[in-house]
């Protein structure tokens, strides 16, 4: 089984807003450091340009490390450039990716940002209410958008897929599998989520740029956009019964802040920021990052996952009307990461992969359950939630670093609640799980295993102990959705020239491919989005 986890990032670039430091000057080699490789002003901002695509993900805009370890020069200039340039091409048993094996990277690329990584990481510029302000756009003012659904539409079988390189969302009709538009969003757009209404449709973009779309138009069109920040992966609105589609808020990378918009225009109202000290050994961090965010249904609140300091945030905005939001801190684990509700959505399991464990949250007594011990580098995306034939309730996990399901019975009323009951061998390590309440399969892809990536993996519900299912497709399968009746699984064929091919979720066979993609990955149907259906 490989252990590489490539997070692979397709062909793409982007003005990058990061600082320039200019021309390095080469520092007095320490005992045991290598000295600092002298770069030029341009060297410097293209390797800036490189971590900024390929590897501030994982390490962080300052490097101090996450799912990927501390690549700051202190432990950087421990390596001669050799050493590193052989770990950027080839990848590392840890989980890297081989950039220059893969073909990511050219050889001297690699060698660049060997250099690059021992010099000094630029600050990157903050970026406050002012500049959101400068880049916040109404296209569709309120008044003229529709005020009725569209007639004879089923619109909440509308799926958006992320057309991630394209920067665009394709959005398409469930029922006829018509593209019914492609509406330009942020650069790479990481994932979409819906308003508690199910109307509008968000996208967030690597950029930090959220776009806002209207299901409701003829058409779906794009609203309202606004940049939030220069580096994000999260975003979602509020649902609490009274507080339908009233905010939406993003969660940034950098800077490490959040954002509250207002939910019919997306106009910034509030930034809170997230530095401060790690919950177990109270040191300060400067870059404490908001991974998932998922909005309350039992509380006027969202539940943000700050990785690098461990705090799940319980921020509560029902009194943003007189400029006031309150945090609730609940220490979890450190790298929190992606996650997702249990059926009952009370109970909130996010992922702290670089220490293997699921955190669970409580939302209504509002404190940690559980730390469980997984896998390596559990990754759920939002999970799954079925019922298992022993062990009732439950809801899994995949694996970055291997490749096992986790499956963890959600069930508080059992003596192994909170505790992995079953183990399924996947074979390789895995990017995404999905199943739906009306189904009896669960999904895994494999997107991250070279030996596999073409491979979707089914498990049966009903005979957990059976060997699962696996279809082969002609190119790399990554993450799934299924339609709002839960009789058909959408899954990506992730390519330039990419295909959403839709299943039936019973017979396993081909209903209809939808060509003419770049590169999808997520995908996401309005009702499941909006109700946190999986
Ligand atoms: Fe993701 C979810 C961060 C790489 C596709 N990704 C998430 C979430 C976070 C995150 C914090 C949870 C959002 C939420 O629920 O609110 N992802 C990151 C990274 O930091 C990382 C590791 C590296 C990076 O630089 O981006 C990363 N992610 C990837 C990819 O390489 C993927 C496959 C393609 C891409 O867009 O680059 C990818 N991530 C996704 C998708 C989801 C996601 C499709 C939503 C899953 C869902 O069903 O909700």
């Amino acid at each position: 089984m490989s252990k590489k986890f490539g997070l692979l990032t397709l062909a793409a670039s982007t003005a990058l807003a990061f600082v320039s430091m200019g021309v390095q000057a080469a520092d007095k080699p320490a005992d045991n450091l290598q000295p600092v490789p002298k770069l030029s002003e341009q060297e410097m901002k293209d390797g800036q340009q490189i971590y900024f695509d390929r590897c501030s993900g994982c390490h962080g805009a300052l490097r101090k490390g996450a799912t990927g370890p501390d690549i700051t020069p202190a432990k950087t200039r421990l390596k001669t450039v050799d050493a590193l340039e052989k770990i950027l091409f080839n990848g590392t048993d840890g989980g890297m990716p081989g950039w220059g094996k893969d073909g990511f990277l050219t050889k001297d690329q690699t060698t660049l940002m060997a250099k690059y990584v021992q010099n000094d990481p630029p600050q990157p510029p903050e970026w406050g209410m002012k500049e959101m302000k400068a880049t916040w756009k109404v296209h569709v003012p309120v008044a003229q958008r529709p005020k009725e659904p569209p007639a004879g539409k089923n619109w909440q079988n509308y799926f958006g897929v992320v057309m991630r390189d394209a920067g665009k969302v394709a959005i398409i009709d469930g029922d006829t599998k018509e593209i019914l538009t492609i509406i330009p969003s942020g650069f790479a757009v990481h994932i979409l989520r819906t308003s508690a209404s199910g109307r509008y449709m968000f996208a967030i973009g690597r950029d930090g740029k959220a776009t806002m779309m209207d299901m409701w138009a003829s058409p779906p069109n794009l609203v309202a956009e606004v940049r939030t920040g220069i580096d994000a992966r999260s975003i979602d609105t509020s649902k609490y019964k009274g507080f339908e589609d009233k905010y939406a808020v993003v969660g940034n990378y950098w800077p490490p802040h959040y954002v509250i918009m207002d939910g019919d225009t997306l106009e910034p109202l509030k930034v809170m920021s997230t530095r401060g000290y790690t919950y177990d050994t109270n040191e300060y961090h400067p870059e404490p990052r908001v991974a998932s965010i998922v909005a309350s249904h039992h509380a006027p609140e969202w539940v943000l996952n700050l990785k690098e300091t461990g705090i799940v945030l319980l921020v509560d905005y029902s009194k943003l009307s007189v400029g006031t939001v309150t945090e609730t801190k609940i220490n979890a684990e450190r790298f929190l990461h992606d996650g997702g509700w249990d059926s009952t959505k009370r109970y909130f399991l996010v992922a702290a992969n670089a220490r293997d464990t699921i955190s669970v949250i409580d939302t209504v007594d509002r404190k940690l359950v559980k730390n469980i011990k997984v896998g390596t580098k559990p990754h759920p995306g939002r999970g799954a939630n079925w019922i298992d034939p022993k062990f009732g309730a439950v809801w899994g996990t995949v694996h970055l670093g291997t490749g096992l399901v986790s499956v963890i019975s959600t069930d508080p009323t059992k003596d192994y609640a909170w505790t992995s009951v079953r183990e399924w061998d996947l074979g390789g390590n895995s990017l995404f799980i999905k199943t739906h309440p009306n189904s009896k399969r669960v999904y895994c892809d494999n997107t991250i295993n070279p030996k596999k990536d073409k491979v979707l993996t089914v498990f049966d519900i009903d005979k957990p102990d059976a060997k699962p299912t696996e279809l082969t497709f002609e190119k790399k399968v990554v993450h799934m959705e299924y339609n709002k009746d839960g009789t058909e699984l959408w899954i990506s064929l992730w390519d330039k020239n990419g295909e959403v091919v839709v299943l039936d979720d019973k017979t396993l066979k081909e209903v209809k491919r939808i060509k003419g993609l770049d590169s999808p990955t997520g995908k996401f149907n309005v009702y499941n989005t909006m109700k946190d259906v999986y």
